[in-house]
């Protein structure tokens, strides 16, 4: 496969270190003074979030990216527990949610019944199937929503439960996020019924919808050839009487068939082609005489990896990949799934691939493991693709741990991505010749590297446009040069660059649309949070957090590279600042103008809240990192937003002070009541 290699990682590593040099922008000092003490209450919410449990957790520098779900035996007692909207009489009613009116009750599995609730708009759900064999991934498209206050589905909220009657309540990746999602059922549904798929939406301006779809996954029936190291080719391919070879098996195949290898073994193959026929499914079984916890081992000692080009229904699962040059190849393949794949690979140089997509559709990657390769990670293009789950690490040499380059329409959620330095976690480029890229959705990941929605050459018009960045940990920040972004209730710990809007390489106007809400920021160092370029427009900016540790005497809240920034092109609302270790903060930066919270105040609107968010830790190893405590400055001292939903979908905005009035938080937290 052919790669371009003049990408802007590097470029974007030169900026990153010296992010001011060459403007006009002097560096100030900071004060702040902090409030009580306080600590974390129990969440009332919509439902768990892209929690970090730590039974999960994969290192100490991350956390686990699977969710807390509700726990059935909880549900019932009267209380409002971790996962449950509420339990028995609600105190919450429709008008609150955003509906017209009407009532509200609790449902048996502790979630809202909006049923009779007032709607002022119907939200259009599109899932790419309605029905599907176990294990099935269904992508669900709300973008093409009729109604939404200025038709904008990109800041809409919606929230998303694939479960929503509980029939698996604990499934991972349950609850989500976003206009264009993705779900892996793994399991058949209950003959004669479906899985129901529930998206509540409010729109930018708060009116709430809702709606339901139903899922029906089935048992798969084709015929099952089972394979063991100790098996013979000669064998009928039953579990008593396995095959010896994956050769063998494929030779043997049918449409719907099943390829089971025995768990615990090892399999070396020259080659393994997968062509148009599916659906085919290559998973594992569990010899019941010999149990093992070990996924059967796929080794290509020869440099071959699964070849699945234009390939269609192909799921390979439970399985584990050792090659030396890449690890599956799936161009222009069509409704693939990639589940519970372990893959390493020791490829050589820059050019490797260890998963790619390229030209695909409807290809998912979920709870996938790649690791100790050179190269890429995932290297993707084409319409509807998804990657949920999958942990990247420990891989070095090329530029990007995901890569999407052109298409329509992307779901990444829940993912955890740590690879070298000089790389970047995952990144967006549009197409080539100005062909756009959109529709977006990144929400749950956690980066050790920066992530940028960008063009990638120097000399690219690429367009990306129609982004939803929610809920992630940054610790390398954010790389923006594209339009139509909602950035919010996502933690960003990176001291040098947070996040950076640039305006190089696109058509004048082009960058630009671009909300900035309900974000914690927190550097133990000097800190730049938010910088944006020359003739970028229309950027909002409110109800964040930022906090730094700066003793440097200055610090860097939010600033403008280039002189020509109108203040029209903003529009600030109330943000926190905390610099408790210097003693005067002129946080604020505009046309190379620094400016106190008050200056910043006359000269622009901007309401800023200065005083100690009260964080329980700001070690963002920990689950709680940036959660702050009851006292803390940021409770109810926001302004109206986009988001009816926190970090951990907890319901915004609330009543976190106890003076009867709910209103948003400042940061990604909403403190509950
Ligand atoms: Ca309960
Ligand atoms: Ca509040
Ligand atoms: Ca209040």
């Amino acid at each position: 496969m052919k790669r371009r290699s003049h990408d802007r990682v590097g470029h974007f590593e030169v900026l990153r270190r010296e992010p001011w040099k060459g403007g006009s922008i002097l560096l100030i000092c900071g004060l702040a003074i902090g409030v009580a003490i306080g600590a974390c209450t129990k969440r009332n919410g919509l439902g768990a979030g892209p929690a970090f449990d730590d039974a999960t957790a994969v290192d100490r520098k991350g956390n686990g990216s699977t969710e807390r779900g509700s726990n059935p035996e909880l549900c019932g007692d009267g209380r409002v527990d971790n996962g449950e909207a509420c339990d028995g009489d609600t105190s919450i009613d429709c008008e609150s949610l955003g509906f017209g009116g009407g009532s509200l009750s609790c449902t048996s599995t502790c979630s809202f019944d909006t049923s009779k609730c007032e709607r002022s708009f119907a939200i259009n759900i599109e899932p790419s199937r309605r029905s599907c064999v176990a294990p099935c991934a269904v992508f669900f498209d709300v973008s093409n929503t009729q109604n939404l206050t200025k038709d904008d589905f990109v800041r809409a909220d919606f929230q998303w439960d694939f479960d929503s009657t509980g029939m698996e309540p604990s499934q991972p990746h349950r609850r989500t996020t976003g206009f264009f999602v993705a779900h892996v059922f793994r399991n058949p549904s209950p003959p004669g019924s479906g899985y129901e798929v529930r998206v509540r939406g409010r729109d930018v301006s708060g009116q709430a919808s809702e709606a339901t779809v139903s899922i029906e996954v089935t048992e798969p029936t084709g015929p099952v050839f089972y394979v063991a190291e100790a098996g013979s080719d000669g064998g009928k391919g039953t579990i008593n009487s396995p095959l010896a070879t994956v050769r063998e098996a494929m030779s043997r195949r049918k449409p719907g068939a099943r390829i089971l290898l025995r768990r615990g073994d090892r399999f070396k193959v020259r080659e393994l082609r997968i062509g148009a026929e599916g659906p085919l499914i290559i998973g594992s079984y569990e010899d019941p005489g010999q149990r093992s916890s070990k996924l059967p081992i796929l080794d290509f000692p020869s440099g071959e990896l699964v070849m699945a080009n234009d390939s269609v229904d192909f799921t390979l699962m439970d399985v584990h990949i050792v090659a030396i040059q890449g690890g599956i190849s799936a161009v222009r393949s069509r409704r693939n799934l990639f589940f519970n794949v372990e893959i390493e690979s020791s490829i050589d140089g820059e050019t490797g691939v260890v998963v790619g997509t390229e030209h695909a559709r409807e290809v998912v990657t979920a709870d996938c493991h790649l690791h100790s390769f050179d190269g890429y990670g995932i290297f993707s293009s084409g319409d509807r693709q998804a990657i949920i789950g999958t942990r990247m690490n420990n891989f070095r040499g090329g530029q990007h741990g995901f890569r999407m380059n052109s298409g329509d329409s992307f779901y990444i959620a829940e993912n955890h991505i740590v690879g070298d330095e000089n790389m970047t976690s995952f990144t967006f480029h549009g197409g080539e010749n100005g062909t756009p890229m959109r529709k977006i959705v990144a929400v749950g990941n956690y980066s050790a590297q920066p992530v940028s929605f960008n063009p990638q050459n120097l000399d690219q018009a690429e367009r990306v446009s129609e982004v939803l960045v929610e809920g992630n940990r940054f610790a390398r920040g954010l790389n923006i040069e594209a339009q139509d972004l909602s950035i919010r209730n996502n933690l960003f710990f990176d001291g040098f660059l947070s996040i950076e809007v640039r305006n190089q390489l696109l058509p004048k106007s082009f960058v630009g649309n671009i909300s900035i809400e309900n974000n914690s920021f927190y550097s133990d160092k000097d800190a730049t949070f938010i910088s944006v370029e020359e003739g970028a427009h229309h950027i909002s900016v409110r109800n964040n957090a930022y906090y730094t540790e700066t003793t440097l005497g200055y610090a860097m809240i939010f600033g403008t590279q280039g002189k020509v920034l109108q203040p029209k092109n903003f529009e600030f609302g109330t943000n926190l600042v905390y610099v408790p270790n210097v003693g005067q903060v002129r946080p604020y930066f505009f046309d190379g103008q620094a400016f106190t919270s008050k200056e910043w105040l006359a000269k622009t609107g901007a309401r800023t809240v200065e005083g100690d968010p009260k964080y329980q830790t700001t070690d963002m190893a920990h689950a709680n990192a940036l959660r702050p405590g009851a006292s803390g400055a940021g409770a109810d001292a926001g302004d109206p937003a986009a988001g009816f939903g926190d970090l951990e979908r907890g319901l915004r905005p609330t009543d976190g002070n106890n003076d009867g009035e709910a209103a948003w938080d400042l940061g990604a937290y909403e403190l509950a009541p």
